[in-house]
């Protein structure tokens, strides 16, 4: 029921696809890194006006950017508590678990969210504690979202993104139970040594094929995957990103840096254009 209510939100509503606005990398990267480009999104209540007026499916953050304005605004935008995080202070590739259940039915949240680093050194712990949090938000009706993010352990940076890693990080989200599944989007680089002869003998050449087959990789397409913005780029670069997302068969965006470390204004037409592309890819769909 909470899934729904992300899905009849804002400007998708009832096209099955999402776009959020995660706002958690002053957490991750540190709040100058983030914000010092656009000091307005230093405010909870900027943050919370950005998803509002941008009229997006969500607004995902920790309990303390949520808990900020939720007493005056939660009735405005869904709400996705981000109920791990991670420093840029520390080596080790693992996430604290920072928020619970509790506190997202407290804060009136539609779901939870847990980042897993798959090919961590400590990744079994991290799927242990999320399997406890999703068991625990199915049982009180929340919707779960797992950010799969693969990292650490013998992966190099450029493996991160690898499509067969980032297949491979969708669909154990799909086993832990999520049911919106964030990823970065995939380059053409097989990583695992294993996987090759797997993925050989097709071209991985364009996005929109290497996004079909995460998207079967999250269980033939049944889960929502919605794919992460990235660092600040070009408004044109990114809405191509969108359209062969949208080809791909994927479920929306997900799009922090993009949205607040522009303007406000830049932002709304980033956004506008980016939820364009979404709503009249379904209507093709449906045509
Ligand atoms: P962006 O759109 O800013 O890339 O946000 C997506 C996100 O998943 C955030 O939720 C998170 O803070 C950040 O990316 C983590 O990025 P990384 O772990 O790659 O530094």
């Amino acid at each position: 029921a909470k899934l729904a209510s992300l899905l009849m939100h804002g400007r998708l509503a009832g096209t099955g696809k999402l776009m959020i606005l995660p706002v958690d990398q002053g957490f991750e990267h540190g709040p100058a890194r983030s914000f010092a480009m656009n000091p307005a999104a230093y405010h909870p209540q900027y943050l919370f006006q950005l998803a509002i007026d941008a009229r997006l499916s969500a607004l995902a953050g920790p309990v303390g950017l949520l808990g900020a304005c939720a007493d005056r605004l939660a009735g405005e935008v869904p709400l996705i508590l981000k109920a791990n995080s991670a420093d840029s202070l520390a080596q080790e590739h693992d996430q604290a678990v920072t928020a619970t259940v509790r506190d997202a039915l407290e804060l009136g949240c539609a779901a939870i969210g847990y980042t897993i680093y798959p090919g961590a050194d400590r990744q079994y712990e991290m799927f242990e504690e999320v399997r406890d949090g999703i068991a625990e938000a199915r049982a009180n009706g929340l919707a779960a979202m797992i950010w799969a993010y693969p990292r650490g352990g013998a992966l190099a940076h450029e493996d991160e993104t690898a499509l067969d890693i980032v297949a491979y990080a969708a669909h154990i989200a799909a086993l832990l139970g999520a049911h919106i599944i964030k990823v970065k989007l995939p380059t053409e680089r097989i990583a695992q040594h294993e996987a090759q002869d797997a993925y050989a003998g097709r071209n991985w050449r364009s996005l929109e094929t290497r996004v079909a087959h995460v998207m079967q990789a999250a269980f033939a397409g049944k889960r929502i995957v919605v794919f992460s913005g990235g660092p600040l780029a070009d408004q044109r670069e990114l809405v191509e990103q969108v359209r062969a997302i949208a080809r791909g068969g994927g479920h929306g965006s997900i799009v922090g840096r993009n949205s607040f470390q522009r303007t406000h204004d830049e932002a709304l037409a980033l956004l506008d254009e980016i939820a364009g592309v979404y709503g009249a890819a379904e209507k093709r769909v449906q045509a």
